[in-house]
């Protein structure tokens, strides 16, 4: 037997789905999540603190490697740090747009409209930063290393999104590079480090979306 603590074991409460419940509840939720799209401009219509403070609970809920929650979710409502990260971020996009990335890549792109410019970090009433934690700082100065933080980061983003979603609300996985400056404006320790920008927030009026369609079953799924 290994001499490392173990946590207390508590019986799993499994509540028990009937499969007619558990194929209605599936269909509902596909239904539900086929509707969810990226938004790129936004209403300035406010949104209640709480909220955000139970979809950040959903996140935070996923699984993570060794259960060490490597994450930071730094929620911006400040218009004087939204207009600092935007500008870094608008800095660092026309760069890229006009000299980073490859002539591929702005043509995969082109279809979806994106440029630059992005007011969406100004308009939506809040910004969700996610920050990944790569390892724990423990007071003898030790590093002590987190697990699988992408991965970990990774699905807990997905949560936060169908949380959102859920809500009612409308986000888009903004990922600008390099986005170092995150961390400075927000002043995140060494630890920490940026991973997913998302505006939240209502769409603005009359918003259009592309025409953009999901892989069909067949081509996304294989049985064995
Ligand atoms: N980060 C840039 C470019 C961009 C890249 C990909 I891949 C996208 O799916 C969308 C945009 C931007 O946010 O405009």
């Amino acid at each position: 037997m290994s001499d490392k603590k173990k946590y207390p074991f508590v019986n799993y409460t499994y509540e028990s789905v009937s499969e007619i419940d558990m194929l209605k509840n599936t269909h509902d939720l596909k239904q539900q999540m086929l509707k969810r799209r990226s938004i790129r401009e936004f209403s300035d219509r406010p949104v209640p603190k709480t909220l955000m403070e139970d979809i950040i609970r959903i996140a935070a809920s996923a699984p993570s490697g060794a259960n060490r929650q490597p994450w930071t979710f730094c929620i911006v409502s400040s218009p004087q740090i939204k207009k600092a990260i935007r500008e870094a971020a608008e800095k660092e996009e026309y760069e890229s747009y006009h000299n980073r990335m490859s002539e591929e890549w702005l043509t995969d792109l082109a279809p979806l409209g994106t440029d630059w410019e992005k007011p969406f970090l100004e308009v939506a009433p809040y910004l969700i930063v996610v920050f990944k934690r790569i390892y724990e700082l423990e007071e003898n100065g030790h590093k002590h290393n987190n697990y699988y933080v992408n991965e970990s980061v990774g699905i807990a983003s997905g949560f936060l999104i169908a949380a959102i979603h859920q809500a009612g609300l409308v986000t888009l996985t903004h990922t600008p590079s390099p986005m170092n400056f995150l961390g400075s404006i927000l002043e995140r320790p060494a630890n920490e480090k940026p991973f997913l920008l998302l505006p939240v927030g209502y769409p603005a009026e009359n918003v259009q979306v592309p025409a953009i369609q999901k892989k069909p079953l067949e081509e996304v799924m294989v049985w064995y």
